[in-house]
């Protein structure tokens, strides 16, 4: 095959160099048309010649044979010159040519580290070391086999997630190499997940449309009550025959959600105010919630969902103790009220989360509500009125009193 080309290739050659200099090659002898080709920078590639990868051998190994129509008229005054990628650079002596044409490779390669060797092969006279004829060149391509698993980025990999999370995709994206021949059966690789402790929610590994990536995925819902925390084995295995595989770890940690909708400690508190006292406060309400304390699912949100129409009345959280702290804002008339009931609601700052046998829902749960009954204390003779002293005339008399109202 290869000596059939490079008579072809010999022959085009020719024409294209009678071509290029058609009046002055009538003059030349066959020698200055060698010298001619030779000053050519053009090369020509011969062939291309398959190595298998780890080759066990034994070396040295026949690559390939060369041939020359200049080889006939050697008669032992010619020789062969090799250069070029694992010649005469790296890795250096790989191959040798010995002087009947033969090519040898002298020990086994690794194709993930060198997949193509340019060679240079010249014919050189053996006495002056100059060319003889030009520069040709050809290509050993090494053939990948199944030598290398998939590996992970990490072996140990680690996530969060909220216990809230919906079920779909985790946060953990799986992106396996595998450094065999790209686009081939060796380097491509399959993803799953072969234990996982807990065994629910149930997780599994889920190839991700578009990004060309795989990504841990979910069915079910978290309980962080139960399981703060899982342990997933995953296994990546290349589709080589033997298929080459390898696993790594992934820890999930799972953080808390709003699960535990805040309680009052009372459901009825009494409290009073003096007559048109303002801006004090009048009543401090505590919650007791089922999860971690500082976490939006634990905090509290308090309103007033009744009894303050006339805007008496505002209630705000303590930061520290997370009591809902009632405050009068606006002083109330005894003439009109003496005894209010103010309705308290709570929710957390995060909505509450339930799963349903397996389902995940947002709830929208019943405001949990706490009664205040707000005494008005009537505060008798306030000094704004002891000044007020108004004449009373009685209507058709003619006796005066003095009446403080
Ligand atoms: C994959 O590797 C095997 C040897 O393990 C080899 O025979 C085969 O040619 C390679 N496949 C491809 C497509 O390179
Ligand atoms: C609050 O008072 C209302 C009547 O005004 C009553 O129906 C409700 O049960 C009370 N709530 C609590 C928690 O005591
Ligand atoms: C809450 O109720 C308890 C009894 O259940 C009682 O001892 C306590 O005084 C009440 N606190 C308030 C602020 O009403
Ligand atoms: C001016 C006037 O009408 N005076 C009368 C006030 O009332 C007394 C009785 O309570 C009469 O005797 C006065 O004549």
């Amino acid at each position: 095959m290869a000596k059939m080309f490079l008579y072809q290739l010999l022959a085009f050659m020719t024409v294209a160099l009678a071509l290029a200099h058609d009046i002055a090659n009538d003059a030349l002898n066959k020698r200055d048309k060698r010298n001619l080709l030779v000053r050519s920078k053009r090369r020509w590639v011969l062939s291309t010649f398959e190595l298998t990868e780890e080759d066990p051998g034994p070396f040295p190994k026949l690559v390939t044979q060369m041939f020359n129509d200049h080889m006939d008229m050697l008669k032992n005054n010619r020789k062969f010159r090799l250069t070029g990628n694992g010649v005469t650079e790296e890795p250096l002596g790989l191959f040798y040519i010995h002087e009947d044409g033969s090519v040898y490779v002298t020990k086994s390669i690794d194709r993930e580290k060198y997949p193509l060797f340019n060679i240079k092969f010249d014919i050189l006279d053996k006495e002056t070391g100059i060319p003889v004829d030009r520069t040709l060149a050809f290509d050993v391509k090494i053939k990948d086999i199944n030598d290398n698993a998939p590996t992970f980025e990490e072996t140990i990999m680690t996530g969060e997630i909220p216990e809230n999370l919906q079920e779909g995709y985790l946060p953990v994206q799986l992106k396996p190499t595998d450094t065999d021949e790209e686009n081939t059966v060796n380097s491509t690789v399959s993803v799953k997940v072969v234990s996982q402790t807990p065994a629910e929610p149930k997780i599994s590994v889920k190839y991700v449309e578009g990004s060309k990536m795989n990504q841990l995925a979910f069915t079910g819902c978290f309980d962080y009550d139960k399981e703060k925390s899982y342990v997933v084995e995953i296994e990546a295995k290349d589709h080589g025959t033997p298929a080459l595989s390898s696993t790594a770890t992934v820890i999930l940690k799972v953080t808390d959600s709003n699960t535990h909708p805040p309680v009052f400690k009372n459901n009825t508190y009494k409290t009073e105010i003096k007559e048109m006292e303002s801006d004090k406060e009048i009543l401090r309400v505590a919650v007791t919630d089922g999860d971690t304390p500082n976490t939006p699912g634990w905090r509290a949100v308090y309103t007033i969902v009744k009894g303050n129409e006339d805007g008496n009345y505002k209630i705000v959280t303590d930061p520290k103790t997370n009591e809902g702290v009632l405050t009068v804002i606006k002083g109330k008339d005894f003439e009109r009220t003496t005894l209010t009931n103010v309705v308290i609601a709570v929710k957390n700052e995060e909505p509450l989360f339930v799963c349903n046998s397996g389902r995940a829902k947002a709830m929208t749960a019943s405001p949990i509500t706490a009664n205040v009954t707000v005494k008005v204390i009537d505060v008798n003779d306030p000094p704004v009125f002891v000044k007020k002293v108004t004449d009373v005339y009685e209507k058709g008399g003619n006796e005066t009193r003095n009446c403080a109202l």
